[in-house]
């Protein structure tokens, strides 16, 4: 009896599970555009002429085939940063690893469904170091027919951080490998591919989010700097961390955060301050001399 009813339960589950989950079709084009940050042009590579990259947003069971074209002079894949690939491990991406790299000119699709991972992930390049600018976030939303277990946030916002040299990287790190010290340490820290106003030439791009006061926003915060812990806080305000690496936490409140390179974390901050503008800022975790940010 109890067999049963558990092989009907199962049944039911995914027999619903069908029903509901959806399968997305993307198509990236990896290309090199011209930017401009920091007062200076530089033919970055980057994912349907945007960066950082399209945000992929989904569900929790939803099946993604991702088609990637090379247009780009590298050879290259797309790693999905902290997914577990639970029966297509053959979609990871790491070069040389589960694939050999798409060459310029070629094509690849990744296949793979997404199993019991909810919050942020997020994609990068995992050739070289094409991930400091091939990157964008993975928002992964709770299976249909369930919630976030906290209030549902009136806004959400990826905030990506990352790593801007003012060279092409891949001079960076050739340089690295030829004398054997420490590559260059990047110029600016980025949120959104946005180095932020109080440096030169970066006040008209500065990544900006309205809200209005008693908004709760949830910041879905992603470390996508090359190697680099992060700090981040916003000015006034306390965030309270519900998630990481797509799995929900026991809740806590702090005034910052420190985010690994490669980990996500997602903090809910409610508008509770006078209106005005308040910073949101990243600064380097690094205590060794001589290492300026
Ligand atoms: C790209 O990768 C292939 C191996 O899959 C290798 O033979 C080739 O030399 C690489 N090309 C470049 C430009 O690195
Ligand atoms: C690294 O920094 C040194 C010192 O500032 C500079 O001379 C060199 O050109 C830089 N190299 C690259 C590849 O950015
Ligand atoms: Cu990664």
């Amino acid at each position: 009896m109890s067999i049963t009813r558990a092989l009907l339960t199962s049944l039911l589950i995914s027999f619903a599970c069908t029903i509901f989950a959806e399968t997305h079709n993307y198509e990236f084009k990896v290309q090199e555009q011209a930017v401009t940050r920091l007062c200076r042009n530089h033919r970055i590579v980057n994912v349907n002429g945007q960066f950082p990259g399209p945000t992929l947003d989904v569900q929790n069971g939803d099946t993604l085939f991702v088609k990637v074209t090379n247009a780009a002079p590298y050879n290259l894949t797309i790693h999905w940063h902290g997914l577990r690939q639970l029966r297509n491990p053959w979609a990871d991406g790491p070069e040389f690893v589960t694939q050999c790299p798409i060459r310029p000119g070629g094509s690849y699709t990744y296949k793979f469904t997404i199993t019991d991972q909810e919050g942020t992930l997020w994609w990068h390049a995992h050739s070289r170091w094409l991930r400091a600018t091939v990157y964008g976030a993975l928002v992964i939303r709770p299976k249909s027919g369930s919630t976030y277990p906290f209030p549902k946030p009136k806004i959400e916002f990826p905030v990506i951080l990352g790593e801007w040299w003012d060279r092409k990287v891949i001079s960076v790190l050739r340089q690295a490998l030829f004398t054997g010290a420490a590559p260059n340490t990047s110029d600016a820290i980025t949120i959104n591919g946005q180095p932020g106003d109080l440096f030169r030439c970066s006040s008209q791009g500065t990544t900006r989010l309205s809200v209005n006061k008693g908004d709760t926003v949830l910041l879905r915060v992603i470390n996508a700097a090359l190697n680099q812990q992060l700090f981040f806080s916003v000015a006034n305000h306390k965030l309270t961390v519900v998630a990481t690496d797509a799995v929900y936490t026991k809740q806590f409140t702090t005034n910052v955060i420190m985010v690994g390179p490669g980990q996500t974390t997602d903090v809910l901050l409610t508008a509770d301050q006078q209106p005005g503008r308040y910073y949101m800022a990243a600064r380097a975790y690094a205590s060794a001399q001589k290492r300026s940010f």
